[in-house]
């Protein structure tokens, strides 16, 4: 199994700021022969000069940053100079997101490849990195691919770049690799099971976790390769779960010789009853939004201060749950979203038509699950893993795939929910419900919706077909695009009379149904595409209650006044 290298807490330097970056349309320098650090003017003209290209920030995205470069698809090679500055027995290069793959030399060795435009990975730098004068070059490639994921269509901005930050992360000879912790709650007590995975020489003691708001210490006990668990309990009144009225978060050490990590972990737990959600033993109704992690200008690079201001939206809105669509956000949303009590739905960028046939591909969607899953695994904010958005309910082999996807989740982490987002289906009387096989699988059924906008009525919903026997349902997706500022008729298309029409209807219709257990519309705000360019979209799609910039649509307050109700009907 992968095991991801955990980072927070860590000794690490950010290689951070200007890099180099020169386009490579024509594919023409390969395996690095662009890079040569001996050749100079004399022996020749240089067309490309790696030490002297277009000045880009990193982390961040070409497409914002170079007009000329806007919606440019292909190689871009990116060099950085920099010391290593730190001690350390090991030294790792870690990417938080590279999109779409990235092929990496340092000082001129190939340490490998990693496709995927949102997950992190790392390369053991150790033998290779020197005192000083490192170059650090990364071929970075967004070219869209059929046998990607996602594959060649997508309704977002193919925003091309390290995207998230580079960290040289120094370790001593052994180290904590990562850990997970489980909880078990019952009346009486929280049960725990804590797993951390070493790696270097057995260094003959095994780790030590703390967590000193309940006075735990205990030694992890040996279970072979490299992985070492203990399990225990605490009387359950000594322990505040973390809850979205309450995020109580309780900090955490985990130490094993010079090496040691901390974080912030909660206790909850998460389940369905019949078609309930249950979190610690209570109902709750998932009163969320879904949203892009984008920010106008800076494509998805976002920082502390950005991440604060997404949730300030959400929060705003009365909502206890977020979808973050349709890939893994930067890891700092689940870490605020601990902070602030709002649940999580991750997810992949398995979208639409994905060839689920390909063995590649196939393993390149359960990479992609592992190193989100491996990240994000200890976040008591994170409650559902989506596997898929949005594909064909028809196709057998995608049939055979999804559980099996659904398996491996359930594999990695059997501590949370999973999901997939549906199409919604209709039955033979031509009434909405849910028809999609894979929902025998799941533990909860997303479905996507947009009656009042690509088809039917914004009412349609009224009749449903529920399954009492069935499992809960959350809305993923409803919506409609409005262009903020354009007034009009609710019977006109694009006008914000429009969309808040079509969320008074939607919402009246979803309300009185037991079997639904929560919304996510879409979407937040605004978000870029290169597939809507009408009078209104130029760009964007319309969809959101938010305009880019923050302002409010009128469907905005329908929203936040069902959700407003919501929370006095639960109080
Ligand atoms: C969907 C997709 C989402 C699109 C949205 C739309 O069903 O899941 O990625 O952006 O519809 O606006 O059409």
């Amino acid at each position: 199994m992968f095991l991801y290298l955990f980072k927070h807490s860590r000794n690490s330097k950010k290689l951070d700021g200007t890099w180099q970056a020169i386009p490579d349309p024509y594919k023409e320098f390969k395996d690095l022969n662009i890079y040569d650090p001996e050749k100079s003017e004399e022996d020749g003209p240089k067309d490309f000069d790696l030490e002297n290209g277009f000045p880009v920030q990193v982390p961040g995205t070409w497409s914002e940053q170079l007009p000329e470069f806007e919606y440019y698809e292909g190689w871009m090679w990116y060099a950085k100079r920099f010391d290593c500055g730190n001690e350390g027995e090991r030294f790792f290069l870690h990417f938080g997101a590279t999109n779409y793959k990235a092929e990496v030399w340092l000082n001129g060795e190939r340490l490998g490849s990693h496709k995927g435009g949102f997950t992190p990975f790392q390369f053991e730098v150790t033998d290779i990195l020197e005192d000083k004068e490192n170059t650090l070059v990364v071929l970075v490639d967004n070219t869209r691919r059929k046998k990607g994921v996602p594959t060649l269509q997508t309704d977002w901005f193919n925003f091309g770049g390290i995207n998230r930050s580079v960290e040289l992360i120094s370790l001593p000879e052994t180290f904590v690799r990562n850990f997970r912790i489980e909880t078990d709650i019952s009346e009486d007590e929280v049960g725990i099971r804590s797993i951390a995975w070493l790696d270097g020489p057995d260094t003959g003691g095994g780790p030590i976790l703390e967590i000193p708001g309940l006075d735990v210490e205990r030694k992890l006990e040996e279970k072979g390769e490299s992985r070492y668990v203990s399990e225990f309990s605490i009387p359950r009144g000594r322990v505040d779960l973390w809850d979205i009225d309450f995020p109580k978060l309780y900090g955490l050490k985990i130490s094993c010789g010079d090496d040691e990590v901390e974080d912030r972990i909660g206790f909850r737990s998460i389940e369905t009853e019949g078609t309930d959600i249950i979190l610690n033993g209570d109902k709750v109704w998932l009163r969320g939004i879904s949203l892009h992690e984008e920010m106008d200008g800076q494509g998805r690079t976002l920082d502390s201060e950005d991440v604060r201001k997404r949730f300030k939206q959400i929060k705003d809105l009365n909502c206890n749950f977020a979808r973050l669509a349709h890939y893994p956000h930067t890891p700092e949303m689940a870490r605020k979203a601990d902070e602030e009590g709002i649940l999580l739905w991750e997810e992949i960028p398995n979208w639409q038509e994905i060839s689920f046939g390909d063995e590649r591909v196939q393993d390149l969607i359960k990479q992609q699950l592992g190193e989100l899953i491996q990240r994000d695994w200890n976040r008591p904010s994170v409650v559902l893993w989506s596997v898929a958005n949005e594909t064909d309910p028809d196709d057998p082999v995608r049939n055979e795939v999804l559980p099996e996807m659904v398996e491996y989740v359930r594999g990695l982490d059997p501590s949370r929910l999973v999901t997939a987002a549906c199409f919604v289906g209709e039955t033979d009387q031509g009434n909405p419900s849910v028809k999609d096989p894979l929902k025998e699988h799941l533990d909860v059924v997303g479905i996507n919706e947009y009656y009042g906008w690509y088809y039917g009525g914004s009412r349609d919903m009224e009749d449903f077909v529920e399954d009492p026997q069935g499992k809960p349902i959350v809305i993923s997706e409803m919506g409609g695009g409005a262009k903020w500022g354009n007034h009009g008729s609710e019977d006109e298309r694009w006008t914000e009379e429009y969309q808040e029409a079509l969320y008074r209807n939607q919402i009246e219709s979803i309300r009185i149904k037991d079997q639904i257990q929560g919304l996510s519309p879409w979407i937040l705000f605004d978000f870029r595409t290169p597939r809507r360019m009408n009078e209104y979209q130029r760009g964007y799609n319309r969809k959101g209650i938010l305009s880019p910039d923050g302002k409010k649509k009128k469907s905005y307050y329908v929203l936040r006044n069902f959700y407003d109700e919501k929370i006095d009907r639960e109080a």
